[in-house]
């Protein structure tokens, strides 16, 4: 059995082996040049490439039509990948290095067995979203991430740059942004909801450079994968308005939250506000060169609008019915900006609440439902329930665990999660661009502790995104997940043991009731 994953959708095994005893010679074509460093990296443990020895060559199809399509053959004196673009190339790389993961030897020399696989993804959005506002994670820490994301086949990082808790996005213009709602003065210990509430009494201070943010951006761009930068608005901006104080309805002191749950603190609508946010959102768009923005529009508590007498008038003057029209309003205000910049939105599925921006990305994270609708009404949707992809909940048996949100996720049931739910009609079904795991990290103060609650369940999300459903095989995946985590390992440090699912006790496997109880 080949040990890869997400497997792929054609193995032909044809017997016989090529062996590798120093560093193939790279041959690639002009336009998959980008991916030849790659190549090399591969190999770095062999001798320097001799005369006559093996081969690898990057070849250019444009008969493939996906660009994230490969082909890889394993010939006797050949590794021959053909793709449409380096991003297929570099998908095909992806496999190769599970391969030569798996027929590592005890010596240099490496022996593959012959084989033709044909692959190519079945969703075009796989991504994994990182909260680094709650805890912050460095950009080496970002980097190594990405590599993980990288060899699972994942095309996109969304990163959720800002929330109450910490603004860590460098703004040129509002450098007030990170001096002010960068810096908690102190940060809760324990569960949310225990008390008496304690504090751990330390300053956490964070917030990424400009040039970070392009480190990230270029290792990623190097690992075909797109950063989906998040300002998360109009909620969730305590440590904004912190900063700003105008930029809040009552002007009223403020510190950046120290806890988590969600703040009542929401901007305010008026012109000097609107502006501000696009100048934000304007050094984003220069900074992060992709195709998307998210906006957020989670989780805005809207009664500091119906008791501020300015929200009320902006809104009488708009001529807006409901403090849900104006949230829509705002973020519509936003998406068209965005779109001058030639970005496209994406936002929460809250932004489906008083009308949706024409061409906004639907991130459907109340289930399935909300984003659903919007499919059914035209909009394209990333899927994100909290029921499958939300990996800040536990894994396994609480007991056994750090400290966690809450709810119970397991391997199985992400292996399970289905993007294109039975109540969406077939004829809607290219409106589901795909799905994306959550770490939110109130709860995750380290990195270990990141890639712990990520590993290996986004492996399990990477075989739901990537494979067509008929290769899916969850009995099948166990085996391979199990001797993946030598190679996980190889990455990120300390990740914990992949939880035994088998000594779950049967009343946790419903999750709704285990919410409750350690709510
Ligand atoms: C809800 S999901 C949030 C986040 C929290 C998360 C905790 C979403 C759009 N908002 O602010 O961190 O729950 O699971």
């Amino acid at each position: 059995m080949l040990n890869l994953i997400p497997y792929p959708r054609s193995i032909v095994q044809q017997g016989g082996s090529l062996v590798i005893s120093s560093s193939p010679a790279i041959v690639a074509d002009a336009e998959l040049e980008a991916v030849t460093p790659w190549v090399a990296i591969l190999f770095n443990a062999l001798p320097p490439s001799e005369p006559g020895g093996v081969k690898i060559q990057l070849q250019l199809d444009a008969a493939l039509s996906i660009s994230e399509e490969y082909h890889l053959k394993i010939e006797p004196k050949r590794i021959l990948i053909t793709s449409a673009s380096s991003t297929g190339a570099f998908r095909g790389l992806a496999t190769l290095r599970q391969l030569i993961w798996q027929f590592r030897g005890q010596g240099p020399t490496l022996k593959l067995p012959l084989m033709t696989i044909e692959d190519r993804p079945r969703f075009e959005w796989r991504g994994l979203m990182m909260d680094v506002s709650r805890h912050f994670f460095t950009a080496d820490e970002v980097c190594r991430f990405l590599d993980v994301m990288a060899l699972y086949k994942f095309n996109k990082f969304h990163w959720h740059l800002t929330d109450d808790q910490g603004w860590r996005f460098p703004v040129t213009r509002y450098p007030g942004l990170t001096e002010v709602g960068g810096v908690r003065r102190e940060t809760l210990v324990g569960h949310e909801r225990s008390r008496p509430r304690q504090y751990d009494g330390s300053l956490y201070s964070y917030c990424y450079t400009v040039s970070d943010i392009k480190r990230v951006v270029a290792h990623a761009a190097s690992l075909q994968i797109e950063v989906i930068p998040e300002i998360d608005m109009p909620g969730h901006m305590q440590a904004a308005i912190a900063a700003y104080p105008h930029l809040g309805n009552f002007n009223w002191p403020l510190e950046v939250r120290t806890h988590w749950g969600i703040s009542t603190h929401i901007l305010n609508p008026l012109p000097a506000t609107i502006e501000f946010m696009k100048e934000v959102l304007g050094e984003a768009a220069d900074l992060f060169p992709g195709r998307y923005i998210h906006l957020g529009g989670d989780e805005a508590i809207k009664q500091q609008w119906s008791e501020s007498k300015l929200a009320q008038d902006r809104m009488a003057q708009l001529g807006l019915a409901s403090e849900d029209r104006m949230q829509s309003w705002f973020i519509s205000e936003m998406a068209e900006f965005l779109g001058r910049s030639g970005k496209r939105m994406l936002g929460w599925d809250e932004i489906t609440e008083g009308g949706t921006p024409d061409d906004a990305i639907v991130v459907g994270w109340r289930g399935t439902t909300h984003a659903c609708a919007a499919a059914m009404k035209g909009h394209d949707v990333v899927m994100a329930p909290t029921s499958h992809t939300y990996f800040d909940n536990y894994q396994t048996e609480p007991a056994t665990q750090p400290l966690a949100i809450g709810g119970l996720l397991t391997l199985q049931k992400v292996y399970e999660f289905e993007p294109r739910p039975p109540e969406l009609l077939p004829e809607k079904h290219h409106h589901v661009l795909g799905g994306q795991g959550q770490l939110w990290s109130e709860y995750i103060p380290t990195f270990e502790h990141l890639t712990y609650m990520a590993f290996p369940r986004a492996c399990a999300l990477s075989e739901t995104l990537w494979c067509d459903k008929t290769v899916k095989n969850y009995s099948d995946f166990l085996p391979r997940i199990r001797d993946h985590q030598d190679l996980l390992l190889s990455y990120v440090s300390r990740i914990g043991p992949i939880p035994e699912i088998s000594i779950i006790s049967p009343q946790l496997n419903e999750p709704d009731k285990l919410s409750k109880s350690i709510s």
